[in-house]
């Protein structure tokens, strides 16, 4: 039978073919080294194909016919098939002039600095122009830029809307004294500012400090817009603008685009669609893309999502412009991720300092004789740029006058005014305030945690844990960890702190303890008794995150740098995971105060304790932080029991001194008798540093320890009936509590030694940090410590050798003392 097909049907099948392999064709590198890659569907000629052609294979091509949501691709369609719209020529050409001239006048200037130039990818200054433009006329008001190195400075000047003079003086690096030991590169630090849109409308523009880390930045600013958008209300969604660029190497390479990538539409993460852009170069360093990416672009990671990717040539600035209307416009419309892969080329080395020509000498011979973009354009408009590149030049041959004569760092960000009432800095004794609770607000809190709707089927155990927590309230029982941190944040929620926390599996919580989200059993529904204390109360959210550390923890960091006023707390599932998030702990958290001024009160609960499950189930590496920890930067804790821990997170959120908080959570002591704490102690004034032995003074041997092993010290004591033999807790291991611990000591005058004792191996735990301050404290007294021998993996994988060395620690522990 011969079918045949209607004229309409068959255009409609060649125009799939195009919509759908277009992009292979496509004419994006304006070097020629991406060619086109023929597909078969497309070996077809005729009227209709060229017409499909000259939409898909020009210098633009698309990727997006693998959404599955019909009306986002027939928006697409609707969008490239009509006939591209006006682009303000001049003003177009005025802006790549000025890209250019930037890099060329600190290129004249400033010969071998590093500045990273745009140059070769100018074109992005015109994108993100429009960008900004269309997103003013879709109602944001402000953006968030994230970014690495390139193109950094040109674009502090042109779409932050710094002064000129303020980006300059990095070049004349005054000043240096301010900085010894701290500060950052130029091309590194954030600013704040100010932009006219092409149409008129101010946008507030906030670049994000950003670590050499590439892609480390992503999660961080994504946290950053979810937290301006939540202060703002019903309207923060549609405000504030999130913009993210990356490298073409970086994005392909790092495992953290796609940790960020996949929080998109997660509803605790999602800040209604992120426009990425690539500043596509098609090198990273020396390394070309056949070695960087198993795939054809670098953006392939991208189709993960249900979202377009626009690649556009990097010399044709008005499909540029085109390109970025349409995709700003997608990211409104659906409230997705949009992707725009901007193919362009690397005029100089990785930096100016650098010799391309090594690695790359027929590309970079190519590139020495190609013209800059500007001047490209101007051409192809028969325009003359002279009046712009003289203005341009002028503008900024005065700035740097200005900054030759600075004798300051200029500051190049405000922070934003919620910020005002808060301290950084060092420690300071009146920033303490009284963390304990009223009586009968912990009452209250108490009985709202434990009850739910009327209709709600509960589930039975979950039914007893409320019926415990109930009784703990009204002090019939002592309380576990669980119910401490319920009752924190169920009075901090009450006098008006919001509450976030994020982490794996921790609605219920890893350990089966927290039970802050109940689930019907007949239908599944959540309800949160934290959000329902009070209509007054503060906003309470917590969230399963995505199996992400880098992410995850880098999302909760950036929240809290935009929320101060809330108790942000990120929690791994144990805490050996959180080095999976690393470049966080170490490029943000404990850094960006030094590099950048910037703080945080961030707090990261980290599930800790050697209990037999073996070397990634033990540490959570006390030691890192430890050693991570100067000038006051963070405060490494470990509450000893459930009302040190109330009490800490407490005093996290009413002191008003901003600083992130590493706290080692329990993890076998979660319920442990030992651990509990009668409510008295809840309403006692706050956290104790130290935690003092309440049965024994006078003794000749102190104990100090951290965390378990202390209670287990305590059991090993009351087996032995020995009296003589006191046990104190370092709950606060860094700022290290000098103060406090000598007035504790100073209640066993005739010990004869003191010993520090940790469950972790000689080279890891607190010891190489505690030993030397003990000494320092202890005077003449003999002080030694008991540990587990060096050891290269933090814990055994079996649960009997776990136990011998226990029992090692316990018996060195009591070891009779020397005559
Ligand atoms: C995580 C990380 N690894 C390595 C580096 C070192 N490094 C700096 S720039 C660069 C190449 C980046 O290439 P690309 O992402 O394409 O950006 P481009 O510099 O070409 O704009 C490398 C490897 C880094 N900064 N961060």
């Amino acid at each position: 039978m011969k079918i045949t097909k209607s004229l309409s049907e068959e255009k409609d099948l060649i125009f799939d073919a195009f919509r759908r392999w277009g992009y292979l064709e496509a004419d994006l590198d304006p070097l020629g080294s991406l060619r086109p890659a023929p597909h078969p569907e497309l070996a077809v000629d005729g009227e209709t194909a060229e017409q499909a052609r000259s939409i898909y294979c020009g210098t633009i091509g698309v990727e997006f016919m693998h959404i599955p949501d019909p009306e986002q691709r027939r928006w697409i369609e609707k969008e490239l098939e009509a006939p591209a719209p006006e682009v303000d020529r001049q003003w177009v050409l005025e802006r790549l002039v000025r890209a250019d001239v930037f890099e060329q006048v600190l290129q004249a200037h400033y010969i071998g600095t590093k500045r990273f130039s745009l140059e070769g990818t100018s074109g992005v200054l015109p994108l993100l122009d429009e960008v900004l433009d269309t997103a003013a006329g879709n109602g944001a008001d402000r953006a968030v830029l994230a970014m690495s190195h390139r193109g950094r400075l040109n674009l502090m000047l042109h779409v932050v809307g710094r002064p000129a003079v303020d980006i300059l003086a990095g070049f004349e690096d005054v000043d240096p004294r301010s900085v010894l030991g701290g500060g950052d590169v130029k091309y590194h630090r954030g600013a704040t500012g100010s932009y006219l849109t092409h149409g008129g409308r101010r946008m507030a523009m906030h670049m994000v400090s950003n670590p050499s880390h590439l892609e480390a930045v992503n999660p961080v600013a994504m946290g950053r817009v979810r937290a301006k958008q939540t202060r703002l209300g019903a309207t923060g969604r549609a405000r504030v603008l999130s913009i993210v660029l990356h490298g073409d190497a970086a994005f392909a390479g790092q495992g953290v685009t796609a940790e960020t990538l996949n929080m998109a539409n997660l509803e605790g993460y999602t800040v209604g669609g992120t426009f990425h852009v690539i500043v596509n170069n098609l090198i990273g360093f020396t390394t070309g893309p056949a070695e960087l990416h198993s795939s054809r672009f670098a953006s392939d990671l991208a189709r993960r999502l249900p979202i377009p990717i626009f690649h556009v040539n990097g010399e044709d600035p008005e499909s540029i412009v085109r390109v970025a209307r349409i995709a700003e416009n997608f990211r409104h419309t659906f409230s997705t991720d949009v992707v725009v892969d901007l193919v362009g080329y690397r005029r100089h080395g990785h930096s100016e300092i650098d010799d391309p020509t090594i690695t790359q000498p027929v590309l970079y011979a190519k590139i020495k004789d190609h013209p800059p973009l500007g001047q490209l354009y101007a051409s192809r408009l028969g325009a003359d740029p002279a009046p712009f590149v003289a203005q341009a030049r002028e503008e900024l041959e005065h700035a740097l006058r200005e900054a030759g004569q600075l004798t300051r760092i200029p500051v190049l960000y405000e922070l934003p005014d919620y910020w005002s009432k808060y301290k950084r800095g060092r420690w300071t004794p009146d920033v303490e305030v009284r963390t304990g609770a009223d009586p009968a607000q912990l009452l209250e809190v108490s009985r709202k945690i434990s009850s739910y709707p009327e209709d709600f089927a509960i589930h039975p155990k979950v039914k007893r844990l409320l019926d415990q927590r109930a009784a703990m309230g009204q002090g019939k029982q002592p309380l576990d960890y669980g119910t401490a941190e319920a009752l924190a944040f169920g009075t901090l929620l009450l006098e008006g702190t919001p509450v976030r926390l994020a982490g794996e599996d921790s609605r219920r919580g890893t350990f089966n303890q927290r039970h802050a989200v109940f689930f019907d059993t007949r239908n599944e529904r959540p309800y949160i008794p934290l959000a329902h204390l009070s209509p007054e109360q503060a906003r309470f959210e917590i969230h399963n995150s995505p199996l992400s550390e880098a992410a995850g923890l880098g999302f909760e960091y950036g929240y809290s740098r935009d929320y101060p006023e809330t108790l942000v707390l990120w929690e791994a599932q144990f805490g050996d995971f959180a080095n999976g998030g690393q470049v966080v702990t170490d490029q943000f958290i404990v850094a960006a105060e030094d590099k950048w001024d910037l703080p945080s009160g961030l707090v990261m609960l980290l599930p800790h304790g050697y209990e037999g499950q073996g070397p990634e189930h033990s540490s959570a590496r006390i030691e890192r932080f430890l050693q991570l920890a100067a000038r006051d930067n963070i405060q490494v804790c470990q509450p000893s029991n459930a009302a040190q821990y109330f009490h800490l997170l407490r005093r996290q959120a009413l002191r008003l001194w901003r600083k992130p908080l590493v706290v080692f959570t329990p993890k076998s002591m979660l319920r442990h008798p030992d651990a509990l704490s009668p409510l008295a102690d809840f309403t006692r004034d706050h956290f104790l540093n130290v935690v003092p032995d309440t049965e024994i003074s006078g003794a000749s041997r102190v104990l100090i320890a951290t965390g378990k092993i202390g209670h287990e010290l305590r059991a090993e004591r009351a087996r032995r009936k020995d009296s003589s033999t006191a046990i104190l807790f370092l709950d606060q291991m860094y700022p290290f509590p000098d103060a406090d611990l000598a007035a504790v000591l100073a209640a066993h005058p005739a010990a004869r030694e003191v010993v520090w004792v940790q469950e972790e191996p000689a080279n890891m735990g607190a010891l190489s940090h505690v030993m030397p301050r003990l000494r320092r404290l202890a005077g003449n007294v003999v002080v030694r410590s008991v540990k587990r021998s060096p050891a290269a993996s933090p814990a055994t994988g079996s649960g009997k050798a776990h136990e011998l060395e226990q029992h090692a620690i316990l018996e060195l522990a009591f070891a009779p003392l020397a005559p």
